[in-house]
């Protein structure tokens, strides 16, 4: 699917932000046509009276820069502001079966949607409709089906409110099936984090790097995927807060940095190197380095004892505040060095360094990504994490704390007001009076029960609020084909992709606005508002002119799907909150006293208002009612046994796409252009299989179960990777990802450790 016209790969030698960032953003604006106006709106970004980023979910400081965005922010600026359309006339051009040959970069670089369209089967087209006629359809359909076997999906970028009258809609009509990207994501967060220290989120704000002296910093991209926040990582290296690093990629944006916004470093300054140790630590071998480390801790300890001295594991603190350290310190006593070594990949004396800088440091922050969360035992490398941080009471003090970077703009929000498959999350009495109904209480279908559910036939209907879930989630190719056995599938979305053209029987493509057009609702701008990975909500505005008249807000197409399925309930006044959203967040402060205070007087704070947060003022909200220490069942997250012939692939995002929406085939930071059909290799790895270094090859799943899964037509490219372990790209290599292989507990997709094989 992917051309491959001029593929070269080179190392990228520059900073990351700097002038290519600067040139990266030049050319996108000039492509989408609209670079004046969105210059503009650029400079509106993250601001309090602007509108929040569509991009990452980094948190937005008080203090705003003057362009308060980044390359890659601007990019998926400028890909929502395209003057470019994706109309009635361009489908009616296009069987699906056609634009099902196009790649993810052609299908969204067409344009915006414009128009509601219905799916005309016999003619294998979308056909456009008026908006009465799918909201009369939808609920039909979702009258006559079995609310249990329905499927209310949202990616993380609707709003607040959206998310609130979305997650009521499916309760009234009779489920909690509603999984989120959250559950590909960092759902792992939320499962772990609970069990650690009481709090589904991160423990830390802005103000923390302000007064911390040592980040520890595990498997996240900060160079492309959340760049605003090498702003705050420069101000630590410039205050000499040593940076120590896990990741087995050499990551350009975890080496260094120049700030676009600082002439002086622009004009021939030096770039600021932002990681003080890295460790290229294995995929899947994390759980192994911080055992090492805490070991090496614990040696510390004992030699401060045996001299008199003060120890370095804060005992008054894990005496008050913690439960399980004997066990902890037992297990962490019984490694042996050379497990430790051979697991992580990395040297004794490296880890031995890391707790020693640990050791001498005040205020700790652990900082973590998608490769932590995404892995077989996903929950134990955050368990680790917090076990690390623990020792040292790095919880619950300034400076400290768990900094888990979210991905989608509001994907957080999202589940703080409803959208969850875990009942327990939310809370159902309270909505039961406020709405006078008896909510559903049985759990909901995360993300890959969905799969499960559309393979085995139990799944019937699937609503899209945004995203590409066909190609976002594992196993893609399996759930395609038993796809367009669904009843129902309708799609919320501003571009066209893949997800789209695969529909069941009964089948709509609705368009909506984005966050940065203007939103008018009876004769009155509307503003919506989001929470980012710090839990400080911010007020967005947008002013950006709708490319059609046809687009409907998200709340809107929410309330109309509703009232045309649900009967009448005077408590639930749908009509009245699309007109008018601070209803919506007065009915959210109503449900949610504590968290929404005064929601709509203070959504426009500059850094937005934050959320409370228990594990912040050391009140556990556990079982235990203390904070856990909680020991690993083994060294390896991934799951699976090493083997011969058998490697660890890592799913991987370029600097060149959002998720699934690929703005080019460029990945800047890692030296790829003009491709994304590679596989990234070791090269003791590639003399050891018998290949060469620009070799095309075959990727076939190693599962162990009797699914085929390939991938073919992927040319090996010899990089600085630990052995054994080999990067790819998301969502290209979806398609060998078992759909059963997840994390044990939040059941997020082991995106980070496949076990596959090549195939010369
Ligand atoms: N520009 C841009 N921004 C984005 C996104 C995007 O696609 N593009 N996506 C958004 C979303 S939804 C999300 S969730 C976030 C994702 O942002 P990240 O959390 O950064 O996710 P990934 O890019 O998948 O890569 C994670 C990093 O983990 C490393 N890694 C892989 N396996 C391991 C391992 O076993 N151990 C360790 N220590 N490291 C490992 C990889 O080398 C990579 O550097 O970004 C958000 N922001
Ligand atoms: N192998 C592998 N798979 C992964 C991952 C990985 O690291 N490796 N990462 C996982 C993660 S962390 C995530 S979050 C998922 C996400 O993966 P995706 O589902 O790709 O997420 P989105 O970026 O939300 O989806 C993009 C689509 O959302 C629609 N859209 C954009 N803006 C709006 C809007 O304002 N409203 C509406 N209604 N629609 C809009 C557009 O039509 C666009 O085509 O992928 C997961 N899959
Ligand atoms: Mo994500």
């Amino acid at each position: 699917m992917d051309d491959k016209r001029n593929p070269k790969i080179e190392p990228y030698k520059g900073p990351a932000g700097g002038w290519g960032s600067l040139k990266s953003v030049g050319s996108i604006l000039a492509r989408e046509k609209a670079p004046l106006r969105t210059a503009r709106e650029l400079m509106r970004q993250n601001k309090a009276d602007g509108f929040m980023c569509v991009s990452c979910a980094w948190a937005k400081p008080a203090d705003s820069h003057p362009f308060e965005f980044c390359e890659n922010g601007a990019k998926a600026t400028a890909w929502e502001m395209t003057s470019e359309e994706t109309g009635p006339e361009f489908f009616a051009a296009h069987t699906l079966t056609e634009l099902l040959g196009w790649s993810d970069h052609e299908l969204e670089q067409h344009g915006r949607l414009t128009h509601p369209m219905r799916y005309d089967r016999a003619a294998d087209k979308y056909v456009p409709c008026e908006w009465s006629e799918a909201f009369a359809a939808i609920g039909a359909e979702l009258k006559q089906l079995d609310p249990k076997s329905t499927i209310f999906y949202a990616s993380g970028r609707a709003s607040l409110e959206t998310s609130y009258m979305y997650a009521l809609f499916a309760r009234l009509y009779g489920h909690n099936n509603l999984p989120d990207s959250s559950n590909m994501c960092h759902e792992t967060t939320g499962t772990a984090l609970k069990k650690s220290v009481g709090s589904p989120v991160g423990t830390v704000t802005l103000e923390d790097f302000d007064k911390t002296d040592c980040v520890f910093f595990f498997g996240q991209n900060v160079g492309s995927n959340s760049p605003r926040m090498l702003h705050s990582l420069q101000k630590l290296s410039q205050r000499g807060v040593p940076i120590i690093t896990f990741n087995p990629l050499r990551e350009r944006g975890l080496e260094s940095f120049k700030n676009p916004q600082n002439p002086v470093q622009m004009l021939g300054g030096k770039a600021t190197r932002i990681s003080s140790q890295y460790h290229q630590v294995k995929a899947g071998g994390d759980i192994a380095a911080i055992m090492g480390i805490c070991k090496a801790l614990f040696a510390l300890d004992d030699k401060a004892a045996s001299q008199n001295q003060q120890g370095v594991l804060d005992q008054s603190f894990i005496a008050e505040h913690t439960h399980g350290f004997e066990e902890f310190a037992a297990c962490v006593r019984a490694q042996e060095w050379d497990a430790i070594e051979s697991a992580s990949g990395l040297k004794r004396a490296a880890l031995e360094e890391a707790a020693r800088v640990y050791a001498q440091s005040h205020a700790a922050i652990g900082i973590y990504g998608m490769g932590l969360t995404q892995h077989h035992f996903g929950e134990h490398n955050l368990h680790m994490i917090a076990n690390l941080l623990l020792l040292r009471g790095n919880v619950g003090k300034p400076g400290a704390g768990l900094c888990p970077v979210r991905g989608h703009s509001n994907v957080q929000g999202q589940r703080t007001v409803g959208i969850a498959d875990d009942p327990k999350l939310v809370p159902l009495d309270r909505l039961a009076e406020q709405y006078g109904f008896d909510p559903p209480r049985e759990p909901g279908l995360k993300t890959v029960q969905v799969c499960e559910g559309v393979l085995n036939g139990t799944v019937h209907a699937f609503i899209g609020l945004g995203g590409n879930f066909l190609r976002a989630v594992p196993d893609g190719p399996r759930v395609e084909k038993a796809w367009r056995g669904l009843r129902l599938t309708v799609q919320i979305a501003t571009k066209l992709n893949r997800s789209h053209l695969i529909n069941g029987e009964v089948a709509y493509l609705l368009p909506c606005l984005g966050r940065i057009d203007l939103d008018v609702q009876n004769g009155k701008p509307q503003a919506v508002s989001t929470e980012d990975s710090t839990s400080c909500i911010h007020g967005s505005f947008g002013k950006h002119k709708p490319i059609s008249e046809h687009l409907l807000s998200e709340p809107r197409i929410v309330a109309e799907m509703a009232k045309a399925t649900l009967a009448p309930n005077p408590k639930v006044p749908w009509d009245e909150w699309v007109a008018d959203y601070s209803k919506v967040r007065d009915a959210i402060e109503q449900t949610y006293p504590e968290q929404f205070k005064d929601f709509n007087k203070r959504m426009f704070t500059p850094g937005g208002f934050h959320r409370p947060n228990a594990a912040r003022h050391r009140q556990w909200k556990t079982e235990t009612g203390k904070a856990n220490f909680i020991a690993p069942p083994g060294l390896s997250a991934t799951g699976f046994e090493d083997a011969p012939g058998r490697l660890r692939l890592v799913t991987l995002r370029s600097n060149g796409q959002f998720n699934t929406t690929v703005y080019s085939n460029d990945d800047r930071f890692r030296g790829v252009y003009d491709t994304r059909m590679i596989v990234f290799m070791n090269a003791a790895d590639i003399a050891h299989f018998h290949l060469r270094d620009g070799q095309e090859i075959t990727l076939v799943s190693d599962a162990g179960d009797d699914v085929h899964r390939e991938v073919r037509g992927l040319r090996v490219v010899s990089y600085d990777i630990p052995q054994g372990c080999i990067g790819g790209y998301y969502p290209e290599c979806n398609a060998l990802i078992p759909y059963w292989h997840h994390a044990q507990e939040s059941k997020t997709p082991a995106a980070k450790s496949v076990p596959v094989r090549i195939v010369a």
